[in-house]
């Protein structure tokens, strides 16, 4: 049977969505939110302490589209267009600005307004915010590049260019102290490809 960790009113949402649209079953571990501060014992199960996660046997996903376009690919759903179909590139577009253009400000907005209710809204006390989720973010990737030169099917694939960027505003915000060892090796290895330098270049 497959896990899914969740908590309410968060992304988890997508992913039982997708469950109960194809039928297939899963045990649901509802947490409180956030799981980082009210169920720390989470975090030996997931580093960055974020819902959701998917275990299904050897199989562990924790981005939420990532799940559900396993799950939805899996059982041959028509969730998922096609590559051959004319609408693919607008299913792209739109699975993409889902998470990314939109979440982006309203994350920010989210955060604002966690530390709003704990009563302090200045700066400081945002950066340190903000600081320590980028810090449990990078502990997967850490993690991830263990043994590894790549994030996925051992060679350069969308999948690194996708974290090159982050990587780079990591750099550019002035967050190097946060980059463990593996992840700092892994950006240079990125760097050093010609193609990102003159990308860089020319950007
Ligand atoms: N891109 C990830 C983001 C996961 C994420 O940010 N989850 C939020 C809930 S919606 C979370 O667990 N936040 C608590 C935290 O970061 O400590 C996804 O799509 O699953």
């Amino acid at each position: 049977m497959m896990t899914v960790y969740s908590a309410p009113n968060t992304r988890a949402i997508r992913v039982i969505w997708v469950l109960e649209e194809i039928g297939a079953k899963a045990e649901i571990k509802s947490m409180p939110y956030p799981p980082r501060q009210r169920a720390p014992d989470y975090f030996a199960v997931n580093p960055t302490g974020m819902v959701p996660l998917l275990i299904d046997g050897e199989v562990r996903l924790s981005e939420s589209m990532a799940i559900c376009d396993y799950l939805a690919t899996r059982h041959g759903s028509p969730l998922v267009v096609s590559p051959d179909d004319p609408e693919r590139p607008q299913f792209l577009q739109w699975l993409w600005y889902g998470e990314s253009t939109l979440m982006t400000p309203l994350s920010r907005l989210n955060i604002v307004r966690q530390v709003e209710r704990q009563g302090g809204a200045e700066v400081e006390v945002l950066i340190a915010g903000a600081r320590d989720h980028v810090a449990a973010r990078l502990r997967m990737l850490e993690r991830h590049l263990e043994g590894r030169d790549f994030l996925a099917a051992g060679r350069l694939t969308l999948a690194d260019i996708s974290v090159s960027y982050p990587l780079h505003l990591v750099g550019m915000l002035g967050l190097d102290d946060l980059l463990e060892p593996r992840a700092a090796a892994y950006r240079e290895r990125l760097r050093a490809r010609p193609a990102y330098q003159r990308a860089l270049a020319v950007s």
